[in-house]
């Protein structure tokens, strides 16, 4: 009996384990449409030269961090080597008039948000089956260094890494838990929950610390800091992998597996915070606590039902836009996730039913 249960097990996991590889490829970007969005952001280069000349458009998101799908938006950063410059809004409100002017785009100027973006869609043509959606922020500097920490990530264990990335966000997608606008979890959160896990749930982790491993040489607070918040992490991924080598030899299947376990049943929703660069840590220490006592209504609590600290920003709350009816919803798609693969289907049974829309 007890051969028998190992091989059937074997066999799912191995059986898993290929369809997700061969699942993932196939929703991965084309040349060509990588072709295009390049020739877009050149394109829109040269405009914004126009306005601000010693300005740079560099690609952060998906589309530069190794994890990006197919017609997955653009996320565009401005950066200004000037020192006199214009502020973020009204170069929003200056580009936005430029590109109405000089380009097919639907221009869509929000230079009063928070964060003052433009947002730029091209329909679909011939060439671009899907069209095209970017957004153009300014000076973003922590996200361009967020991007390539990930990206980090990424190239230590391509594979394994990739695979769950990708596969989480098809996931979420299908199953709309994938939506800060409406009360779920962006993206970006669900790849922090990836690589916390192979961090700091996994024994042995599938992925070091990057941002806990010492510097080669020492280095000034000048270079590590940007602002107030400590951007230094381990980015010699060549060296690295000389190295290092993660003593964990899980398949995809395990690893997914264990993922769909630990968020539905271990990880700490009411105390817990993770966090990719410090481990697990208390909501408390953060100032993070949702008080069940407080009667009243508590704009901390609504913010802070689930956390998951910025690996750099750290007094900033990924998941702060997840709602109660949010977070319910999350919990019950793992958990649904869980069941699904706990039955051990055919893997190609496992994969529909698991990201039925
Ligand atoms: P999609 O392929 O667009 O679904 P993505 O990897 O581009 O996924 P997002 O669109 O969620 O991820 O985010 C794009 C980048 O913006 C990722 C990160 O560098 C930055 N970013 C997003 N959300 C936050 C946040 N809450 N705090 C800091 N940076 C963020
Ligand atoms: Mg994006």
């Amino acid at each position: 009996g007890d051969r028998r249960h190992h091989s059937k097990q074997r066999f799912f996991v191995v059986d898993l384990s290929q369809a997700l590889f061969d699942f993932v490829i196939q929703l991965l970007p084309t040349a060509e449409e990588m072709t295009v969005k390049e020739d877009v952001r050149k394109l829109l280069e040269r405009l914004i030269r126009t306005i601000e000349p010693d300005s740079r458009l560099l690609s952060f998101g998906s589309t530069a961090n190794g994890f990006s799908l197919r017609n997955s938006d653009m996320d565009l950063c401005c950066l200004i080597d000037s020192e006199e410059r214009l502020s973020a809004s009204d170069l929003v409100t200056m580009l936005g008039d430029l590109l109405e002017r000089e380009t097919k785009f639907h221009v869509k100027p929000l230079p009063h948000a928070r964060i003052p973006i433009v947002k730029l869609s091209l329909d679909p043509s011939p060439g671009l089956p899907l069209g095209i959606a970017c957004d153009i922020g300014f000076e973003n500097r922590l996200a361009l260094e967020n991007t390539r920490l990930l990206m980090c990530y990424a190239m230590i264990d391509p594979t394994r890494v990739r695979t769950l990335v990708l596969f989480l966000k098809v996931w979420s997608k299908r199953r709309k838990i994938n939506s800060p606008y409406q009360g779920t979890l962006s993206s970006y959160g669900y790849v922090l929950l990836v690589i916390y896990f192979l961090i700091h749930v996994k024994n042995p982790p599938v992925l070091p610390n990057l941002q806990q491993m010492p510097p080669l040489r020492p280095i000034s607070q000048e270079d590590t800091h940007m602002g107030d918040y400590n951007t230094w992490f381990f980015d010699d991924i060549e060296l690295l992998r000389q190295r290092w080598q993660s003593s964990n030899t899980d398949s995809v299947a395990e690893l997914l597996v264990d993922f769909f376990r630990y968020y539905s049943r271990d990880f700490s929703y009411n105390n817990g915070v993770a966090s990719i660069r410090a481990g697990l840590l208390k909501k408390d220490s953060k100032g993070w606590q949702n008080d069940l006592s407080n009667g009243r209504y508590n704009d901390a609590r609504e913010r802070n039902r689930f956390c998951v600290e910025d690996p750099f920003e750290t007094d900033f709350n990924v998941a702060r836009c997840v709602t109660k009816e949010g977070l319910y919803k999350i919990r019950g798609e793992f958990m649904r996730a869980s069941r699904i693969l706990a039955l051990r289907p055919r893997a190609i049974v496992a994969l529909s039913q698991l990201c039925e829309e």
